[in-house]
Protein backbone atom coordinates (compact mmCIF):
# COMPACT_ATOMS: atom_id res chain seq x y z
CA UNK A 1 0.00 0.00 0.00
CA UNK A 2 1.12 3.44 -0.71
CA UNK A 3 0.20 6.57 0.66
CA UNK A 4 0.93 10.58 -0.72
CA UNK A 5 2.04 12.69 1.90
CA UNK A 6 3.73 16.39 0.95
CA UNK A 7 6.64 17.36 3.29
CA UNK A 8 7.80 21.05 4.12
CA UNK A 9 11.69 21.26 3.77
CA UNK A 10 13.73 24.01 5.52
CA UNK A 11 17.38 25.37 5.79
CA UNK A 12 18.79 28.86 7.27
CA UNK A 13 22.58 27.62 8.60
CA UNK A 14 25.37 26.43 6.54
CA UNK A 15 25.23 25.30 3.05
CA UNK A 16 21.18 25.63 2.70
CA UNK A 17 21.67 24.10 -0.90
CA UNK A 18 23.34 21.57 -0.20
CA UNK A 19 21.21 20.90 2.78
CA UNK A 20 18.35 20.70 0.79
CA UNK A 21 20.21 18.77 -1.93
CA UNK A 22 21.33 15.64 0.44
CA UNK A 23 18.10 16.03 2.51
CA UNK A 24 16.32 15.49 -0.98
CA UNK A 25 18.66 12.12 -1.56
CA UNK A 26 18.14 10.62 1.36
CA UNK A 27 14.35 11.20 1.82
CA UNK A 28 13.86 9.22 -1.56
CA UNK A 29 16.26 6.46 0.13
CA UNK A 30 14.59 6.18 3.43
CA UNK A 31 10.72 8.02 3.03
CA UNK A 32 9.61 6.74 -0.57
CA UNK A 33 9.77 8.67 -4.09
CA UNK A 34 9.46 12.42 -4.76
CA UNK A 35 6.62 12.60 -7.10
CA UNK A 36 6.74 16.41 -6.93
CA UNK A 37 8.95 19.00 -5.86
CA UNK A 38 8.59 23.12 -5.59
CA UNK A 39 10.91 25.28 -6.32
CA UNK A 40 13.52 26.60 -3.38
CA UNK A 41 12.07 29.26 -1.81
CA UNK A 42 14.39 32.24 0.07
CA UNK A 43 12.35 33.18 2.94
CA UNK A 44 12.25 35.35 6.00
CA UNK A 45 12.53 33.85 9.05
CA UNK A 46 8.91 33.01 10.53
CA UNK A 47 8.37 33.60 14.43
CA UNK A 48 11.95 34.42 15.49
CA UNK A 49 13.68 37.46 14.67
CA UNK A 50 17.66 37.93 13.83
CA UNK A 51 18.11 35.07 12.06
CA UNK A 52 19.99 34.35 8.88
CA UNK A 53 17.45 33.58 5.73
CA UNK A 54 15.80 30.47 5.01
CA UNK A 55 15.71 28.26 1.98
CA UNK A 56 12.17 25.93 1.45
CA UNK A 57 10.57 24.06 -0.63
CA UNK A 58 8.13 21.20 -0.31
CA UNK A 59 8.16 17.75 -1.91
CA UNK A 60 5.20 15.91 -2.88
CA UNK A 61 6.38 11.78 -2.01
CA UNK A 62 4.70 8.61 -2.32
CA UNK A 63 5.27 6.52 0.86
CA UNK A 64 4.85 2.71 2.30
CA UNK A 65 5.38 4.08 5.55
CA UNK A 66 2.56 5.26 7.99
CA UNK A 67 2.91 8.39 9.71
CA UNK A 68 4.80 7.51 12.54
CA UNK A 69 7.10 5.38 10.74
CA UNK A 70 7.46 8.15 7.83
CA UNK A 71 7.98 10.90 10.94
CA UNK A 72 10.79 9.23 12.63
CA UNK A 73 12.28 8.30 8.92
CA UNK A 74 12.80 12.41 8.54
CA UNK A 75 14.04 12.79 11.88
CA UNK A 76 16.56 10.33 11.47
CA UNK A 77 17.34 12.55 7.77
CA UNK A 78 17.23 15.22 9.51
CA UNK A 79 20.09 14.34 12.23
CA UNK A 80 21.94 12.86 9.81
CA UNK A 81 22.09 15.84 8.27
CA UNK A 82 23.62 17.96 11.52
CA UNK A 83 20.24 19.01 13.04
CA UNK A 84 20.86 19.88 16.68
CA UNK A 85 17.56 20.34 18.72
CA UNK A 86 18.57 23.55 20.98
CA UNK A 87 16.13 26.07 21.36
CA UNK A 88 12.41 25.69 19.49
CA UNK A 89 12.65 27.13 16.42
CA UNK A 90 16.46 28.27 16.78
CA UNK A 91 18.34 28.27 13.24
CA UNK A 92 18.94 24.58 11.85
CA UNK A 93 20.71 23.04 8.85
CA UNK A 94 17.53 20.46 7.85
CA UNK A 95 14.34 20.96 9.17
CA UNK A 96 11.44 18.45 7.69
CA UNK A 97 8.10 18.89 8.42
CA UNK A 98 4.94 16.33 7.31
CA UNK A 99 2.43 18.35 6.14
CA UNK A 100 -0.36 16.52 4.69
CA UNK A 101 -0.71 12.63 4.88
CA UNK A 102 -3.25 11.17 2.22
CA UNK A 103 -6.56 13.50 3.82
CA UNK A 104 -5.58 12.46 7.11
CA UNK A 105 -6.72 14.70 10.13
CA UNK A 106 -5.21 13.71 13.41
CA UNK A 107 -3.68 14.35 16.43
CA UNK A 108 -1.24 12.44 18.97
CA UNK A 109 1.34 13.08 21.24
CA UNK A 110 4.24 13.69 18.47
CA UNK A 111 2.72 14.35 15.62
CA UNK A 112 -0.51 16.70 14.14
CA UNK A 113 -1.15 16.10 10.72
CA UNK A 114 -2.17 18.28 8.52
CA UNK A 115 0.64 20.41 10.30
CA UNK A 116 -1.30 23.04 12.77
CA UNK A 117 0.86 26.06 11.53
CA UNK A 118 0.77 25.74 8.01
CA UNK A 119 -2.29 28.43 7.03
CA UNK A 120 -0.19 30.99 8.50
CA UNK A 121 3.33 30.37 6.70
CA UNK A 122 3.60 31.70 3.40
CA UNK A 123 7.00 29.56 3.13
CA UNK A 124 4.69 26.51 3.01
CA UNK A 125 1.53 28.15 1.28
CA UNK A 126 3.62 29.61 -1.60
CA UNK A 127 5.58 26.35 -2.48
CA UNK A 128 2.29 24.38 -1.91
CA UNK A 129 0.29 26.12 -4.19
CA UNK A 130 3.02 25.72 -7.07
CA UNK A 131 2.58 22.19 -6.67
CA UNK A 132 -0.67 21.56 -5.50
CA UNK A 133 -2.83 24.13 -6.22
CA UNK A 134 -6.14 22.33 -6.01
CA UNK A 135 -5.55 20.21 -3.17
CA UNK A 136 -8.02 20.39 -0.38
CA UNK A 137 -6.85 21.23 3.02
CA UNK A 138 -8.84 18.36 5.33
CA UNK A 139 -9.76 20.34 8.15
CA UNK A 140 -10.82 23.90 6.63
CA UNK A 141 -12.28 22.58 3.43
CA UNK A 142 -10.04 25.30 1.37
CA UNK A 143 -7.85 24.58 -1.49
CA UNK A 144 -3.95 25.30 -1.22
CA UNK A 145 -4.47 28.31 -3.82
CA UNK A 146 -7.13 29.62 -1.89
CA UNK A 147 -4.84 29.17 2.00
CA UNK A 148 -2.52 31.37 -0.38
CA UNK A 149 -4.49 34.22 -1.10
CA UNK A 150 -6.24 34.35 2.17
CA UNK A 151 -2.85 34.09 4.15
CA UNK A 152 -2.39 36.06 6.99
CA UNK A 153 1.96 36.26 6.80
CA UNK A 154 3.23 39.47 5.90
CA UNK A 155 6.60 37.58 5.65
CA UNK A 156 8.41 38.57 2.56
CA UNK A 157 9.14 35.07 -0.18
CA UNK A 158 11.03 34.90 -3.79
CA UNK A 159 11.98 31.97 -5.55
CA UNK A 160 15.04 31.36 -6.67
CA UNK A 161 16.93 29.68 -9.41
CA UNK A 162 18.67 26.38 -8.02
CA UNK A 163 19.22 23.16 -9.53
CA UNK A 164 17.82 20.70 -7.32
CA UNK A 165 20.37 17.78 -8.34
CA UNK A 166 23.85 17.27 -7.56
CA UNK A 167 26.33 16.13 -4.97
CA UNK A 168 24.87 15.74 -1.48
CA UNK A 169 26.94 17.81 1.85
CA UNK A 170 25.97 14.92 4.10
CA UNK A 171 27.09 11.38 5.18
N1 LIG B 1 10.75 27.17 10.35
C1 LIG B 1 10.45 27.38 11.62
C2 LIG B 1 10.30 28.72 12.19
N2 LIG B 1 10.40 29.78 11.23
N3 LIG B 1 10.70 30.58 9.05
C3 LIG B 1 10.91 30.34 7.74
N4 LIG B 1 10.94 31.36 6.88
N5 LIG B 1 11.09 29.06 7.25
C4 LIG B 1 11.05 27.98 8.09
O1 LIG B 1 11.23 26.82 7.61
C5 LIG B 1 10.83 28.20 9.47
C6 LIG B 1 10.63 29.53 9.92
C7 LIG B 1 10.26 26.25 12.53
O2 LIG B 1 10.45 25.05 11.96
MG1 LIG C 1 9.44 23.49 10.84
MG1 LIG D 1 10.38 20.47 12.21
Amino acid sequence: MMFTAFLGIGSNLGDKPGHIRAGLQKIAEKAGRLKNVSAVYETEPWGVSGQDTYYNLVAEIETPLFPLQLLHALQQTEHECGRERKERWGSRTLDIDLLFFEDYHFSMDDLTVPHPRLAERNFVLYPMAEIAPGLVHPAYGLTLSRLKEISPDTGWIKPLNLPADADTACS
